[in-house]
């Protein structure tokens, strides 16, 4: 009984220094688009040791847990000193989402996590719950990151007390530590998530990626990805917001869709991952999917692949909301390589990688979407002959 405490405190340790500095090991994936990777990045369990449990032998001889972690997902993500960073979604166990940033130096393993979780100033209407936020290095010297702001809807009956309203919140920063928060950006849509900056001016306006919601869950007349300006970041307003990427039936984002992270500048156009919804007999199904759009007009999609560019698969299909993959973030370094940071069931973050040409040509060289049995197999039909004639000429074995 007297050793309890240290004997749990040295198990404790080694087993969370096991975890945090396990090599991740490549899959080899058969798709030729991207890579994962065996084991998650980030889970509850890579939080430090300090944050969940009190180490003062005197008031906890049990060495209990005191502020449990429910989950650890939706990072955003940038190169920062020579580091790759990520600024995930910390769960606690009372639900209350905050930000930690974890930090490893080839972006694939070994990610540790600062000290102290992000201190995120309030508006005068406090946040009950942020999360997902999307950090953009913006062209005028500040980082932004703008995350979702969620409060309970007062204008709800009593009765009902899951009413929420989400909103997008805004803040900027130039260390990552000390964060300047701003008004919530205002639309004409009733609520916004998955909100995000783009990095560069457009006719000399702050340029934003919306997600126009009805509700908190269904986006009810929100038509999809939107696009405005707003002439001022501290004050920002969207008068008038485009759709970008419309919900459409049938498709793997029927019911609701959200921009991913800021878009990658490519000399063909601006490269976007984005995550859609779509209805199932067991919920709701997220997978995620890229476009790219027009360098000179940025509400014009001008390349979609039809169908997800990666969907829940094996472990990934479970857990707090299964069936599900979200990202908010993706790195890409001077030599072309891409790291994708991607969230399971609202559960935990895995990385997948790639390189921009991989992305270009997948982008810009898969079959769209025809919306109809009839045309995919058109498609299909198409590739076939093509094959068939290859095969032929150079005498090829292939099934
Ligand atoms: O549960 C899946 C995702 O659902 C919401 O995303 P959306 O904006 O598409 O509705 C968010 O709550 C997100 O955090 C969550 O991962």
């Amino acid at each position: 009984m007297k050793d309890v405490f240290e004997k749990r405190l040295k198990k404790l340790k080694k087993n969370h220094e096991e975890l945090l500095s396990k090599r991740n090991v490549m899959i080899e994936d058969d798709n030729g688009i991207f890579n994962r990777y065996k084991y998650p990045v980030l889970t509850a369990e890579h939080t430090p040791l300090f944050w969940r449990y009190d180490l003062d032998k005197k008031n906890n001889p049990y060495l209990m847990e005191r502020f449990g972690v429910n989950a650890v997902f939706n990072a955003t993500a940038m190169k920062w000193k020579n580091k790759y960073i990520v600024l995930a979604r910390v769960e606690s166990i009372n639900r209350k989402s905050f930000f930690g940033i974890a930090e490893s130096d080839n972006g694939i393993d070994n990610f540790r996590f600062w000290d102290y979780p992000v201190r995120m100033p309030e508006t005068d209407l406090p946040d009950t719950n942020i999360y997902d936020m999307r950090l953009t290095e913006h062209e005028d010297g500040w980082i932004y990151g703008l995350f979702c702001a969620e409060r309970k809807d007062f204008a709800a009956p009593d009765y009902d007390q899951s009413a929420a309203i989400a909103e997008c919140g805004i803040a900027r920063t130039k260390d990552l530590k000390k964060w300047e928060r701003f008004a919530d950006l205002r639309t004409p849509s009733p609520q916004q998530r998955n909100v995000v900056l783009h990095p560069e001016f457009v006719n000399g306006k702050y340029a934003f990626y919306t997600r126009p919601q009805d509700g908190f869950i269904g986006t009810g007349t929100g038509g999809g990805i939107g696009f405005g300006l707003s002439s001022s970041i501290t004050n920002a307003v969207i008068d008038e917001e485009i759709i970008v990427d419309p919900k459409i039936y049938h498709t793997v984002n029927e019911a609701k869709n959200g921009l991913g992270p800021a878009p990658i500048k490519t000399k063909f156009g601006w490269l976007h991952l984005a995550h859609g919804v779509r209805n199932t007999a067991n919920g709701l199904r997220c997978v995620l999917y890229v476009f790219m759009t027009d360098l000179n007009d940025l509400a014009k999609i001008i390349y979609k692949p039809g169908g997800y560019f990666l969907a829940p698969q094996g472990e990934e299909r479970v857990g707090d909301v299964s069936n599900v993959v979200f990202s908010n973030g993706w790195i890409k370094d001077d030599d072309g390589s891409i790291f994708i940071y991607y969230a399971s069931s609202d559960t935990r973050l895995h990385v997948a990688t790639t390189t921009i040409e991989k992305l270009l040509d997948y982008v810009m060289h898969t079959p769209e979407d025809g919306f109809t049995s009839s045309t995919s197999v058109n498609t299909l039909n198409k590739i076939i002959t093509k094959n068939k004639s290859i095969i032929t000429r150079k005498k090829l074995a292939v099934t």
